[in-house]
């Protein structure tokens, strides 16, 4: 007899599921529904809605509940065996709100397996759409909250992050204030992972503790809703939000829709669903201190695990829930895979000549600095897009490829110091991290192995691992985390990108440079024109 496990990410561009047969220790299945190719009729971009406002960014929650549906629809026409599948856990992209009037539990009670999820669940919503994490028009309400709650460093200490534009209580807040009555007519706000999670349960999920920690809503000592928190972001928001629970709590069974619908045993155990960030902890087999991991996705993070809680008191990253119970630290960036696209379309470029330069240019770049704030950007924060380029033409290919690259990392690598001593290895995953040349210049950067796992989809690996541990949990058949992570992640079959140490002093300085661009850009520094010409006669002058 065989376990098998079913792992779900519902992520800003695509629905990823992957079935794992715990047994073999193998992933049997991996599927994948992108919203823009197979629901074009939501006429998103890159998952998103546009606006004019490009701080403005939502998306649509029947979009994603769509997907989930026509995932399933594959695993039938591809006969796997969905009544085999012990339980599921899901990961969700983070800090995105869902907004369901009061018909939402009804109908979800009463699903008719001979209608769509889409045409049951249309009416269920009190805000059609959904702003997610890549919003920042939140200023004024971050300001308002971080205000009630005494200034920056006391909301750190509750919160476990400064107030974010993305994070769901200003995003709640603005809400409540641009429309009253539609907030009033909400009887329950979800994130993107528990609103996911509670489509499957039938009934509304409650909310984990790693995707919790990313609303400014959770005190992150507790793991309760913080009253003062709740106070500053919206009256009576305690009676809109769901229960919080640990990321490995088993929140109930599979509803009869996809028992009778898909052929789901009725006994499929449920699992909290979490945050994308958590679940690639997991994914990526991050459960000791020590090593952190950069995910090349939609947005580009850096997180590690972390026993204790500990924070930045600076104000640009943040401290989740991990799902093993513990915490974990993360920084996060805006403008990830889509610049790097960007840059690469600019020039018609594939990716492997996107490569082929990269491996051709000089580490170094003769002292050329892109600031690529193509959107607003996280971190640092900047709400005005603009790319800012020192010494480069923007007609220069071979400059630019190689300029986005360095200068996501160099930033990366300026802004994670707060994390602690430099990582003695990095784990790299999502789809960017199968480009070795990429993660060559991130080595370089950091003076570090990087190790490249042959799975990228590290938020529904990890969501399939988190539903193996929790269902043997259940049954009273103890499996540390190790041996799962040990089990499902071949480090045998990783590879390791070795940094070249002849780059250490180059990088050390030009790290440096970047600084002194971001300064003068953000905040009023000198213009690093001097700086940046010491650099080039340093390195560049033969
Ligand atoms: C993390 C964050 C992003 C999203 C992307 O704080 O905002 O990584 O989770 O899905």
């Amino acid at each position: 007899m065989s376990d098998f496990f079913l792992g779900l990410d519902s992520s800003t561009q695509s629905l990823t599921g992957i079935i794992i047969n715990f047994d073999s220790g193998k992933i049997n299945h991996t599927y994948n529904i992108n919203f823009d190719k197979e629901l074009p009729h939501y006429n998103a971009q890159n998952g998103v809605i546009v606006f004019d406002d490009d701080r403005v960014v939502h998306s649509y929650p029947l979009m994603w509940i769509e997907a989930l549906e026509k995932l399933f629809e594959k695993l039938v026409n591809e006969n796997i065996n969905i009544g085999k599948i012990k339980a599921i856990a899901g990961s969700g992209q983070q800090h995105g709100t869902v907004y369901l009037n009061q018909a939402f539990k009804e109908v979800l009670h009463n699903l008719n397996p001979d209608e769509s999820l889409v045409k049951q669940l249309g009416g269920a919503f009190s805000r059609a759409t959904s702003p997610i994490w890549m919003d920042s028009s939140t200023f004024t309400q971050c300001q308002e909250i971080r205000e009630a709650l005494g200034g920056m460093k006391p909301t750190i200490t509750i919160t476990g992050s400064n107030t974010f534009e993305r994070f769901s209580g200003p995003q709640i807040r603005k809400f409540y204030q641009e429309n009253p009555k539609g907030y009033e007519s909400t009887s329950i706000i979800h994130l993107v992972s528990s609103f996911m999670a509670s489509i499957l349960l039938g009934g509304n999920a409650p909310i984990d503790h790693g995707d919790g920690a990313g609303m400014n809503l959770m005190n992150i000592e507790t793991k309760k809703w913080d009253e003062r928190a709740l106070n500053a972001t919206a009256p009576n928001l305690i009676n809109k939000l769901p229960p919080l629970v640990n990321s490995y709590d088993i929140i109930g069974t599979i509803s009869p829709y996809f028992v009778k619908k898909f052929g789901f045993s009725a006994d499929t155990q449920l699992i909290a669903w979490s945050g994308d960030n958590p679940n690639s902890l997991i994914g990526v087999g991050l459960i000791q201190k020590g090593k952190v991991a950069l995910s090349l996705g939609t947005s580009d993070t850096y997180f590690g695990y972390i026993k204790n809680l500990s924070l930045d008191l600076n104000g640009e990253g943040h401290v989740f829930g991990a799902p093993t119970g513990d915490y974990m630290s993360l920084i996060c960036y805006k403008n990830g895979s889509l610049a790097r696209e960007r840059v690469k379309d600019s020039f018609n470029l594939d990716w492997n000549q996107f490569s082929e330069v990269l491996k051709k240019t000089p580490p170094g770049n003769h002292g050329k600095i892109i600031l690529p704030y193509f959107q607003p950007e996280i971190v640092p924060l900047v709400l005005q897009s603009g790319v800012h380029r020192f010494g480069l033409d923007e007609n220069d290919v071979e400059g630019n490829v190689r300029a986005i690259v360095e200068s996501q990392f160099l930033s990366m690598r300026l802004h994670s110091e707060w994390i602690g001593e430099a990582p003695r290895e990095i784990y790299a995953t999502g789809g960017g991290s199968i480009n070795r040349d990429i993660l060559q210049v991130a080595a370089d950067i950091f003076s570090t192995n990087i190790r490249q796992f042959n799975v990228p989809a590290s938020a529904a690996l990890g969501a399939a691992l988190r539903a193996a541990k929790s269902h043997y949990d259940s049954k009273g058949r103890n499996i540390s985390w190790q041996e799962i992570t040990d089990t499902f992640l071949d480090i045998q079959k990783s590879v390791v990108i070795e940094p070249n140490r002849i780059y250490k002093t180059l990088y050390n300085d030009m790290v440096e440079l970047y600084r002194a661009c971001e300064d003068f850009v953000l905040r009023k520094g000198e213009h690093p024109e001097l700086f940046q010409k010491k650099f080039v006669e340093k390195y560049f002058s033969s």
